[in-house]
């Protein structure tokens, strides 16, 4: 039970009996309960663990009364008393209060005159216009209550990290603009780079917090604004997503940021391990411990300085996921991560050639001037009809312009070549769609599957390990097929495939689009512990799509993934060796 849950509990208890038209001051009670418990540092469970239940009393707004709910909490996992207010309604009732715009007077008139208690009903009855006939509603405000819900149906969902990176990224460098801003830095899941982020939060420090929460309520980069005090503010970005902005002052800034980065289970095991220290970490800083006391504080203006005082090195965001990075970093082992500057190509890329939107020419070009040093081709094979598979005879033809390409880098002393590559289907029996002929003069096969799905995972990995033994794959791509928020992994025993493609030297690619980003984090990470090697490559169809590289290596960040595990971010001569080698 955290004190964000307990919280969460008390504010529902509120939220309640404001329905049922309860005495205010008792709503009061709760809700200044929550708010105090939701920004308390200390863990209840410590709390009430070392203290019992005059420690809970000392929180502030929780009298006698309350501290017996906690301690009801605490010992059986729920409040009675919430289980009697909750039965009194539908069970829709406090999803309808999180539609942004619903506050619980409105709540009560439509559940009272016409018994509305979820979000499906609250929709039909606005769309049969019957929310206008109630005394103070309106035509208006029934319209702004239908895009509130469609807002809310959107925001509840995960986004793609792709989609809500670069939006993230605007807002704080809206705010790193803001005169008063000393610093700005997206926290939580974003700064993690999780593959999907649940909502933004965005961490600042300033002398005048009032200001600064003023201005970013009142400047428009917010689509609604839910919630706007003197340290934070909260609201909706145009598409749903929810935001939340802290201000702190400085000398809390680095515990702040660590903290509101998490990943919660990161700071747990954060706060554990000094706690061994004799020390207490929580978001205003790090704390000498006297007899159970914080007592003076030797960190928290920086993040580096919170994590120096209990002894470890700085761990890069995308490790904070209590997966043994505090034991690494306490001994000095954390991984030399991989960074973008390290990727000197990509090895997915299509043409015009199959169903991509630009030449050879055109994308090899565009890889040049992103600094890579080379790029593989691979347009789709013949099987794959439907995304314009080449024939035996275009795969030849591609193979001689990329050849005539590079003769002239040669000749113009250009140091970049192209690999002639293709994306061959992995066809129902194991077999690899690549012509014989063609496979002779083609610099490297990347094998994905693309049809002829089985439920049965046996039957699936056999086919995969077959097509990793005949030795026509070079590159393993999209191993799982997953499509991120749409379609789950095909039912394979990734683990197998991932020791086969080790010991049969075949390199497993993390897809860098955003959709996919496949293999995911904890294999790629298995990989590499494995010895398997890897390859982050975008897929793109067109120029744009060369960015996802960024996210490929997000990915590959947080499976610690070190660059002499990634075959593009080696020079093309190993690259080179390493395929005739594996051809041999
Ligand atoms: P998300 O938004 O679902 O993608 O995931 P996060 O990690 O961004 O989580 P969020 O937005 O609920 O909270 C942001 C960070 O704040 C989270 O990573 C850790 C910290 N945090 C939130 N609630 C608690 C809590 O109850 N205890 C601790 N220790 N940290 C918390
Ligand atoms: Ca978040
Ligand atoms: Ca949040």
């Amino acid at each position: 039970m955290t004190n964000a849950q307990a919280a969460e509990i008390l504010g529902q208890i509120a939220d309640l009996l404001d329905i049922s038209g309860a005495n205010s001051f008792r709503i009061r009670s709760y809700r200044q309960a929550a708010e105090s418990l939701g920004s308390w540092a200390e863990e209840l469970e410590e709390i009430y663990a070392a203290q019992g239940l005059q420690g809970l009393r000392d929180i502030p707004d929780i009298g006698k009364s309350l501290a017996e709910k906690l301690e009801e909490l605490l010992t059986t996992g729920r409040i009675s008393q919430h289980q009697e207010v909750l039965a009194q309604f539908p069970d829709g009732i406090l999803q309808l209060l999180q539609v942004p715009g619903l506050g619980p007077r409105t709540v009560a008139l439509i559940w009272s005159e016409l018994e509305i208690g979820d979000i499906d009903e609250l929709e039909e009855a606005a769309q049969r216009q019957e929310l206008q006939e109630l005394p103070g509603l309106g035509a208006k405000t029934e319209e702004k209550i239908l895009a509130s819900i469609a807002r809310y149906r959107q925001g509840r969902q995960r986004a793609l990290l792709g989609e809500i990176l670069p939006l993230g990224e605007q807002l704080i460098s809206y705010l790193r603009d803001h005169p008063r801003v000393i610093a700005a830095e997206l926290a939580g899941s974003a700064r993690r780079r999780r593959a999907t982020v649940g909502d933004l939060d965005l961490l600042v420090t300033s002398e005048h917090p009032e200001e600064v929460c003023r201005d970013f309520a009142a400047s428009g980069q917010l689509e609604e604004v839910t919630m706007a005090g003197d340290t934070k503010v909260s609201g909706l970005l145009a598409e749903g997503r929810s935001v939340d902005l802290r201000v702190v002052a400085s000398e809390s800034y680095g515990s702040a940021l660590q903290y509101f980065t998490g990943s919660q289970a990161h700071s747990v095991a954060l706060r554990t391990h000094g706690q061994k220290m004799g020390l207490t970490v929580n978001e205003y800083g790090v704390f000498e411990q006297h007899n159970d006391e914080a007592g003076q504080k030797v960190a928290g203006a920086s993040e580096e300085g919170v994590y120096a005082a209990v002894g470890l090195e700085w761990i890069p965001p995308e490790l904070r996921e209590d997966r043994g990075e505090i034991e690494a970093a306490a001994h000095g082992n954390l991984p030399d991560l991989i960074e973008l500057t390290d990727i000197r190509s990509d090895l997915h890329v299509h043409t015009t050639g199959s169903d991509g939107k630009c030449s050879v020419e055109q994308i090899a070009e565009a890889c040049r001037q992103r600094g890579y040093s080379y790029i593989g081709i691979t347009d789709h094979s013949p099987a794959l009809r439907v995304a314009g598979g080449l024939t035996e005879e275009e795969i030849v033809a591609q193979i001689q312009e990329i050849a005539r390409l590079n003769e002239r880098y040669r000749e113009e002393g250009i140091e970049f070549r192209i690999l002639s590559g293709l994306e061959a289907d992995i066809l129902t029996k194991g077999r690899v769609d690549v012509p014989v002929k063609a496979f002779e003069r083609l610099d490297f096969v990347l094998g994905a599957l693309h049809q002829g799905f089985s439920s049965d995972a046996d039957k699936m990995t056999q086919r995969i390990m077959q097509a990793l033994e005949s030795g026509r794959i070079d590159i393993l791509g999209h191993p799982t097929g997953r499509l991120l928020l749409q379609r789950e992994p095909y039912g394979i025993h990734l683990n197998e495939v991932i020791e086969a493609a080790g010991e049969l030297n075949v390199a497993m690619e993390i897809n860098a689009n955003p959709h996919r980003l496949d293999l995911d984090d904890v294999h790629a990470r298995f990989a590499q512990e494995n010895g398997t090697l890897l390859s982050i490559n975008t897929d793109a169809h067109e120029i744009s799509h060369l960015d996802f590289m960024q996210y490929g290596v997000y990915t590959a960040r947080r499976g610690w993934l070190e660059p002499q595990s990634v075959i593009n971010t080696w020079p093309v001569g190993q690259v080179r060796e390493w395929l005739t080698k594996r051809r041999a």
